[in-house]
């Protein structure tokens, strides 16, 4: 990306686009080694937003299956990303999340390193191949690295999240035809029952699912993630046994941990429409319908938009009676995950088409920086969903080509990325979104799916041939502002 790509930055305190041509400007102004203070600047959040409070909580992000590694080990079963990353041009360079970042055995230098910095929550992901096994028992092995792991957490005083399924189904429910099959979905009940009985009183919140729509569309509609099928009848069918999934898990975790909150993890796209006219307009709401409301409207509304149907029509999934009312049960919080916008037009018949708009900020996925899109569509959420929980950004970040240069990383453009979204959500709190805490995706870098480890989303560098770890100036900007606000609590 040419420096000259990166042309606004948000102002924090009214929302203005402040000119900026030159990387090394913004570089220079946002750079924790530049000032004392780096949020005493133009671009610090206001001193009355909800983010300077303790209350607000700020963590980093990761999940079991791009980090751990050690998938051969005390029991771990294979799972669906073992197979798909074995199976030549599946995923970029071959790359496996066989080691990924090695947490298994160095997770008590990780966890020293995220209290190192200062943050306060960690959101992490339980592999369900690790912890149970065919007949449905419990791996002790497996289950005893979550304990000690949560057990450090807490004792530490970090706040945890934890993911039930961030995509690592185990291999055995895909050969009975994975998420196309109902019974998964009793499977994943049992699964939480078990966790929520296992380590009930060492979590802080439990999320069911991370991100149902790439578990479903990717991995079933376009088969890009996997278990790799690509039809989209599989892709609603596959979508309603992982929300019936979440339904049915809620009420285990409520009955074993009741103190804990209870939610899932959605990821959300913006949908823009390229021009003012109605079919485009109307592309872009097809976009954030199937994109959004084929997650949320069951979940929030017990029932799916009409109009996902418009877009693929004759996929309607087998519903039975009361699948809805199960998958619509009150939820304690909602995880939001917002990455980037998608600009479109009507393709002319039923669906939309992305015009990928020039000479805006990208990052190395290719996805545009548009930080209003995740304002916007907290504010939207709010008006469309009376019944909307309290809000959690479960993952934010953006990958780039990070190298280690006599011993530093200067991601710049990511504290850049980091700052407007934060000022993104204190807009949204403003115009009144219950949105509680925010978790940066990553805190390291690893395995990134289809992208195996090229796409670097670490605000921690982590050099896969020695597993050395590198704070880059993102950790040490969000640490100085951690500091700072700890600071003035
Ligand atoms: O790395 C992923 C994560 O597993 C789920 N949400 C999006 C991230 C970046 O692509």
């Amino acid at each position: 990306m040419p420096p000259s790509a990166v042309a606004r930055l948000t102002d924090f305190r009214t929302g203005a686009s402040v000119a900026t041509d030159d990387l090394s400007a913004v570089s220079d102004a946002l750079s924790p080694h530049s000032r004392s203070h780096p949020l005493a600047d133009p671009l610090a959040p206001p001193a009355d937003s909800p983010l300077w409070r303790k209350s607000f909580l700020l963590g980093a992000a990761t999940a079991s299956y791009q980090i751990e590694g050690a998938v051969n080990e005390d029991g771990r079963l294979p799972c669906i990303w073992d197979t798909f990353s074995a199976t030549p041009g599946k995923v970029l360079a071959g790359d496996t999340g066989a080691v990924a970042c090695d947490h298994y055995h160095r997770w008590e230098a990780d966890i020293d390193m995220l209290m190192g910095l200062g943050l306060e929550g960690y959101r992490l992901s339980i592999a369900w191949p690790r912890v149970m096994d065919e007949a449905g028992q419990p791996n002790r092995k497996g289950l005893d690295f979550y304990r000690r792991l949560l057990a450090r957490l807490k004792e530490k005083g970090i706040t945890t999240f934890v993911t039930l399924y961030h995509w690592d189904l185990p291999q055995h429910l895909e050969d009975r035809g994975g998420w196309l099959n109902r019974d998964t979905a009793y499977r994943f009940a049992d699964y939480a029952d078990l966790m929520s009985r296992e380590l009930a009183g060492s979590v802080d919140a439990w999320a069911t699912l991370n991100e149902p729509w790439c578990s479903a569309y990717l991995g079933y509609g376009n088969g890009h993630h996997a278990p790799g099928l690509a039809n989209p009848r599989f892709a609603t069918q596959a979508m309603h046994h992982l929300l019936l999934a979440h339904g049915l898990a809620v009420p285990a975790l409520r009955a074993n941990d009741p103190a804990s909150q209870k939610g899932i993890v959605a990821n959300v796209g913006r949908g823009t429409a390229n021009s003012e006219r109605a079919a485009d307009q109307r592309a872009a709401h097809l976009f954030e319908v199937q994109h959004n409301a084929w997650i949320l409207d069951p979940l929030l509304k017990g029932a799916y938009p009409g109009d996902l149907l418009e877009l693929w029509p004759g996929t309607e999934p087998l519903v039975l009676e009361g699948d809805l009312r199960t998958i619509s049960a009150p939820l304690d919080f909602l995880g939001i995950n917002y990455y980037f916008r998608t600009n479109v037009e009507s393709d002319g018949a039923h669906g939309f088409r992305e015009v990928p708009p020039e000479g805006v900020e990208r990052t190395q996925m290719g996805w545009e920086v548009y930080p209003d899109g995740l304002r916007d569509l907290l504010t939207g959420f709010k008006a469309a969903y009376r019944n909307l929980p309290p809000i959690y950004i479960t993952e934010n970040g953006m990958a780039s080509d990070d190298t280690v240069i006599g011993g530093h990383v200067d991601d710049t453009q990511r504290i850049s990325f980091l700052r407007r979204h934060l000022a993104a959500v204190d807009q949204a709190i403003q115009a009144g979104v219950d949105v509680r805490g925010y978790f940066l995706w990553s805190l390291m870098d690893n395995f990134e799916w289809a992208f195996g480890y090229e796409r670097r989303f670490g605000i921690v560098h982590v050099d896969y041939a020695t597993q050395k770890r590198t704070i880059k100036r993102s950790a040490e900007w969000v640490s100085a502002f951690l500091k700072e606000r700890k600071a003035r609590s």
